[in-house]
């Protein structure tokens, strides 16, 4: 399932998620709240997409928040490398699929070694999305990841409808493109162009 658009959106895009879903574009929606709304938007916001994915046969998953990704009944919390440790997150989520942002090959495997559902590495490309991004890993760090990785990777960072068919014929079995997206005219139309060909 981890496969083609990984889409992330923040909780006043659900309307973006819900375009890009319907449209078919994506299997996969992350809650990624990087600004403060407050705990009850979060799980409103979170109880929202679990529904929409839902009836749109996609997965849900939660970022940084192992809280809200159990109250909403999320598929799955994507944790970065400041994060809670993925044993301490088992301890909380049980099955729940758990994610891990990765910026090395030594981060990736060791991911994958202690339990991860899936990887996401990068930044692929330089990216503006992220405050203080590590630095930019390319696609031939991300090729030996791919290769080495026993779960699914998500190739994040600088990706647009120029670079994606590279980032692909890397290995990725998905791609995010945060800012390719978001700022388009037409998100749906534009996630479209990240399907896996
Ligand atoms: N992690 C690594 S790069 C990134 C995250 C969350 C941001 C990617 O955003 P964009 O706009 O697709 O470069
Ligand atoms: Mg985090």
């Amino acid at each position: 399932m981890i496969n083609g658009y990984y889409s992330i959106v923040n909780a006043d895009q659900i309307s973006i998620a819900e375009s890009i879903l319907v449209a078919g574009a994506t299997k996969i929606v992350q809650l990624r709240q990087k600004t403060s709304v407050g705990d009850a938007k979060l799980l409103s916001s979170a109880v929202r997409l679990r529904a929409l994915c839902r009836e749109n046969n996609a997965l849900f998953i939660v970022n940084d928040r192992a809280d809200i990704a159990m109250l909403a009944n999320a598929d799955g919390l994507h944790l970065g490398q400041k994060d809670l440790a993925i044993e301490d997150a088992r301890r909380l989520v049980g099955d729940m699929m758990i994610g891990v942002s990765t910026h090395s090959f030594l981060q990736a495997t060791e991911a994958c070694a202690r339990g991860a559902n899936y990887i996401g590495f990068g930044p692929v490309f330089p990216t503006s999305t992220k405050e203080n991004p590590d630095p930019v890993v390319g696609i031939s760090q991300l090729t030996q990841v791919c290769m080495a990785s026993s779960v699914p990777v998500v190739a994040i960072g600088g990706i647009d409808e120029n670079n994606v068919t590279a980032v692909y014929a890397a290995g990725a079995n998905a791609v995010c493109a945060i800012s390719a997206v978001s700022k388009s005219a037409d998100p749906a139309l534009q996630a479209a162009k990240f399907a896996k060909s």
